[in-house]
């Protein structure tokens, strides 16, 4: 077990000041860092639990379900779904809402491209005590047509349909070339029609307007530790724009011009590049020039989007609504296979402020220095996504086993791209 000693810091005493003079809490308890109680009995050592260090807030009060949740802030647990993944999602639920949700209520919001069915509601909100929402745009008083109310439900047809400016002979054409080249659901329209929408369009829907964190979830994935405090405070307490788990390598052959693109746009606009931004993460070209020139700049590192915890605040902005038209319309989406994990981290490292230092505290480095604090990697959330594993070293983790990436063939290993954040941007 890998035991750190670390040292036992409350939290400031400004901080802790301003906190109770704005009468927010005035429990110790909620307030005190959460290491503070990862004691190993007979030892003056403390279990480290990756939990983030700083002010957490815990489920004692005020997060019961519906308006018992006054701590609760505008978030909620996000899934684009099938009603034929219907096990999938459930058993994803049970896992999130055994480890996390159950203490916090959360609520969850779920998205389709077609009606739900009502077994699919059915089953889901079984699985939960907090409110499931499926996609429902608030209906006008005035509508009296079911058929309109049930639209309502749905991803708006203007968000999810192929756009006109995509010629279907070449989308055809393309595909057969990505086939070719191995890329898996190369000719699944739906699929490229999925990255489009997680890229830049889902954070438009009208039944999110007035929220501003999400949690990603997918179905069959798969969460292993409890997390005992609400991550979604701690995003917005701490600034944080965007949370992952797990780095990988894409495959080039599915974005060999999106970085071209990339480049395009930002001659275009040299404005949005942040004067601290993580550009030689983006270009490194050490760990696998292979990647890198067939990317063409980009060697293809990017956090799994599958899971993330982020501020649609980031992706509302200009800057990302200009550089996602951009994208749009050049077109990769559809002639390559753009995904929304290479998209969504590119304009990361692009556009997001890195200037802000965020300290960890731990002995054995004692001035870790997370350069691009906006976003943060949750070493504390077990995860699992069909081959990848983020499986941190902690007894409040149980059913993966610590430190494994992968339990799929031995070659999936060199996928893993975390080296690189840490090189550049996180742990050096
Ligand atoms: N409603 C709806 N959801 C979709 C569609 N295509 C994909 N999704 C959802 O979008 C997310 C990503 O799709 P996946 O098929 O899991 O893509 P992936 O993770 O790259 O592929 P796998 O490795 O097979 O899981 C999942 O939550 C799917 O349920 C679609 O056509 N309609
Ligand atoms: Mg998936």
């Amino acid at each position: 077990m890998d035991l750190l000693l670390v040292p036992s810091i409350w939290p400031c005493e400004s901080t802790w000041r301003n906190r109770t003079q704005h009468g927010e809490r005035s429990k110790l308890g909620q307030y005190a860092p959460a290491f503070m109680f990862s004691f190993q009995r007979g030892t003056d050592q403390k279990i480290v639990t990756n939990e983030p260090e700083g002010i957490l807030w815990r489920a004692d009060t005020g997060y019961g379900p519906g308006a018992e949740g006054t701590n609760r802030i505008n978030a909620t647990l996000l899934s684009l779904v099938r009603n034929e993944e219907v096990e999938g999602i459930v058993q994803a639920m049970q896992d999130l809402e055994r480890t996390w949700n159950h203490k916090f209520n959360y609520p969850w919001t779920f998205f389709n491209d077609v009606p739900f069915t009502e077994e699919f509601k059915r089953r889901t909100q079984a699985e939960t005590k907090a409110q499931c929402n499926y996609g429902r745009t608030p209906v006008p008083t005035f509508v009296s047509n079911t058929a309109d109310i049930c639209a309502a439900e749905l991803i708006p047809k203007e968000h999810w349909e192929v756009p006109s400016w995509i010629d279907d002979e070449l989308f055809n054409e393309s595909s057969e070339i990505l086939k070719e080249n191995e890329i898996q659901y190369a000719n699944l329209k739906s699929y490229h029609q999925m990255c489009r929408w997680n890229s830049g369009l889902f954070y438009k829907h009208p039944a999110l307007k007035d929220t501003q964190f999400y949690w990603r979830v997918e179905p069959k994935v798969h969460f292993f530790c409890d997390v005992d405090y609400d991550v979604f405070r701690y995003m917005a307490d701490h600034n944080k724009t965007y949370g992952f788990t797990i780095n990988l390598y894409d495959a080039p052959a599915s974005i060999p011009t999106l970085w071209p693109e990339t480049v395009k746009f930002l001659a275009a606009h040299p404005e949005y590049l942040h004067e601290n931004n993580a550009m030689p993460w983006l270009v490194d070209q050490d760990r696998r020039p292979e990647h890198n020139m067939k990317a063409n700049g980009y060697s293809t590192c990017h956090f799994w989007s599958n899971f993330e915890i982020a501020d649609m605040t980031f992706w509302r902005s200009q800057a990302y609504e200009d550089y996602f038209n951009h994208l749009d319309r050049a077109g990769g989406f559809f002639y390559e296979r753009w995904g929304d994990a290479p998209v969504h981290s590119i304009a990361l490292g692009l556009f997001e402020d890195a200037s802000k230092v965020h300290w960890y505290v731990s002995l054995s480095k004692p001035h870790i220095l997370q350069l691009m604090s906006g976003v943060n990697r949750f070493r504390d959330i077990g995860y699992q996504h069909i081959p990848y594993f983020n499986c941190p070293n902690s007894p409040k983790c149980k059913g993966c086993m610590t430190g494994r990436f992968t339990d799929g063939e031995s070659w999936l290993m060199k996928e893993d791209c975390r080296p690189n954040w840490f090189k550049y941007v996180g742990m050096g």
